[in-house]
């Protein structure tokens, strides 16, 4: 999603929970390291919800998920009002070009780097150049300012009951449930996550001259019709919903919608499920990231494994048993042993 900082005005932490942001942005873009991003990021989470104002960085390290290092980075913007490592970064011509670059959606820290080993450093440079980039970037490209607008609640919601009467053409029954951070209950979201599930034509109706167990096998859990989600990408082009298409599979669609002459043009995210699949679908397709990362964890130590097609027992030998079966998200909970947490408990 754009936005790369949260939302931490009015927190007691804010400038703590900033320069941990802007450490993790740094690890993710520039130093290509993932695990030591996500370490800043669990931190500044950790901090977004604790009730006090951090005191020390010793105070810091108590809490779950802040450790030695960053109690460290603590204790020097608490002394000095900065950390001498973001001077040197922000500073450094390098680190600002990759992360201009990587403004662009499609445009990844490896992609970042790879166009600045060819002279690349600057958004102007990359419109003047639109040939090392692919379809997505230079989409990307295109609506770069307008991607990097929050979305207000309500334009999501007008854009809901759009899809929902769009969708009303279509001969099966399909049901569409937003998540994301929208689902989490926030003022603001980065992009749109629609969930869409249709009854896979897989179960009962063998039109098909496979037999369906062996598709099944072969083929994992899809749909017989291949080519239901390019005809609703369709339809809700007809309808001027969707306006580009970033990439586009049997059960994915990445692409852009506007609600309207007057709005931005925005990011939409599509997922196509079975309704098996649809409670573990909307639960990782919720988020937040963390909490998924989290929440897999407690379920691998409980003996689960979890992602977001199913939830599956590991045995013994380490193996992944079959999917069990799940009638809400509340089910994927209780197996693992975890309390249950609304959406809106899971913004961490
Ligand atoms: N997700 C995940 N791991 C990822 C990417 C996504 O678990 N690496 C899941 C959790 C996210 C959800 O998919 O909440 C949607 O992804 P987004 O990037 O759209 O994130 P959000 O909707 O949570 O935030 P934003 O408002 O920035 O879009
Ligand atoms: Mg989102
Ligand atoms: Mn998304």
């Amino acid at each position: 999603s754009p936005r790369k900082f949260p939302h931490t005005e009015g927190n007691l932490n804010s400038d703590l929970i900033s320069f941990l942001m802007e450490l993790a942005e740094y690890e993710n873009i520039v130093g290509r390291n993932v695990f030591k991003s996500n370490a800043y990021k669990t931190a500044a989470s950790v901090l977004a919800s604790h009730p006090k104002r951090i005191a020390s960085g010793e105070e810091a390290a108590k809490l779950k998920g802040i450790g030695k290092k960053i109690a460290l980075k603590i204790d020097e913007f608490l002394a000095t009002g900065k950390l001498e490592k973001l001077e040197k970064i922000r500073g450094d011509e390098t680190s600002t070009a990759l992360k201009e670059l990587a403004r662009v959606s499609g445009v990844g820290p490896t992609k970042a780097r790879q166009l600045y080993d060819e002279g690349i450093t600057t958004i102007e440079q990359l419109r003047g150049n639109p040939e090392k980039l692919t379809h997505h970037q230079r989409i990307g490209l295109k609506y770069l300012e307008e991607f990097e607008q929050s979305i207000p609640r309500a334009e999501i919601e007008a854009l809901e009951g759009a899809l929902r009467r769009s969708l009303s053409a279509l001969p099966e029954p399909i049901t569409l449930t937003i998540c994301g951070s929208y689902r989490r209950g926030k003022e603001t979201s980065g992009d749109i996550d629609v969930l869409l599930c249709v009854k896979s034509s897989l179960d009962g109706n063998a039109t098909s001259t496979e037999d369906p167990k062996t598709a099944k096998e072969k083929h994992g859990k899809k749909f017989e019709d291949k080519n239901l989600l390019s005809r609703i990408v369709n339809l809700l082009e007809q309808d001027k919903i969707v306006t580009d298409t970033l990439s586009l599979g049997d059960t994915k669609f990445m692409g852009v919608c506007r609600l309207s002459d007057d709005t931005p043009h925005r990011r939409l995210d599509i997922r196509l499920l079975s309704p098996d699949q649809f409670h573990c679908g909307v639960l990782y397709f919720t988020g937040s990231g963390l909490f998924n990362k989290e929440m897999r964890s407690v379920a691998l130590s409980a003996g689960f494994t979890l992602n977001e097609y199913s939830i599956r027992p590991v045995g013994s030998t380490g193996v992944a048993g079959e999917p069990l079966p799940v009638t809400c998200e509340r089910d994927i909970f209780d197996y693992i042993g975890m309390d249950y947490k609304e959406p809106h408990e899971r913004n961490m």
